[in-house]
């Protein structure tokens, strides 16, 4: 279990933060807007340990480059895709010398985030027998399972068979009643889905898409 309870306004706060005036994408907060979400996942027990593990790693290996002797580089995504392709810190095509790039690593999460962004979105229109497991999948088939290989999409969807139900969804998100959850939901999926735009423009712009 978290050390620390997990609170939805907590995600919708960092993912507000993550975003400047000119629309880049600050990389410590985007981070601390996984970490969130990290607790969210611990939260809901233990079949979600291997997911968010990977997840833990990731993080760490991009807080390493932040704080790291080129940390400057990388406060925005922008400034990170920059100076990581400038640099030939990147592999392209397969991985080499540079396996574990701010790049390739930025985008796992990226493409969690869109997964993240369509079951959010399906828990706040959901009615009361939508089942979690159902919308988890259905939303992890639309977007993440694509880039999973077979054993992993196993894992991942015995993980959701044994998620809780919806009111314990609701419930953990810890921001009041059934209602005022959805309201919130409401407030922070646009600034998910923004933060998740912007970032895919950048990396479709860059062919950096496809990043083994
Ligand atoms: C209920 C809220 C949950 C939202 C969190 C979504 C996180 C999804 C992460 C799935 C991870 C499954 C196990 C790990 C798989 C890795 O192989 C994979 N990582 C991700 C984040 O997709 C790809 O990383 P890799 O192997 O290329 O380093």
């Amino acid at each position: 279990m978290a050390a620390e309870t997990f609170r939805l306004q907590k995600v919708l706060e960092t993912f507000r933060s993550s975003l400047s005036e000119n629309k880049e994408v600050y990389v410590k907060y985007y981070i601390a807007g996984w970490q969130e979400l990290v607790t969210f996942m611990n939260s809901l027990g233990s079949v979600f340990s291997f997911i968010s593990k990977d997840v833990v790693s990731k993080i760490q290996i991009i807080e390493n480059f932040l704080s790291g002797e080129n940390g400057s580089h990388y406060a925005t995504i922008q400034s990170m895709v920059t100076y990581e392709l400038e640099n030939d810190l990147v592999d392209l095509t397969k991985r080499g010398s540079h396996p574990e790039s701010g790049c390739r690593t930025l985008l796992r999460l990226h493409r969690a985030l869109h997964w993240l962004e369509l079951f959010l979105e399906r828990l706040r229109t959901s009615t009361e027998d939508s089942k979690t497991s159902v919308m988890c999948s259905d939303a992890y088939n639309e977007s993440l399972a694509q880039h999973h290989p077979w054993l992993i999409r196993k894992a991942v969807g015995m993980a959701f068979c044994a998620l809780p139900g919806r009111d314990t969804f609701f419930e953990v998100m810890n921001a009041g009643d059934h209602t005022q959850v959805v309201a919130l939901l409401g407030e922070s999926l646009p600034l998910i889905a923004e933060v998740y735009q912007i970032t895919e423009d950048l990396y479709a712009n860059n062919n950096l898409l496809e990043l083994p």
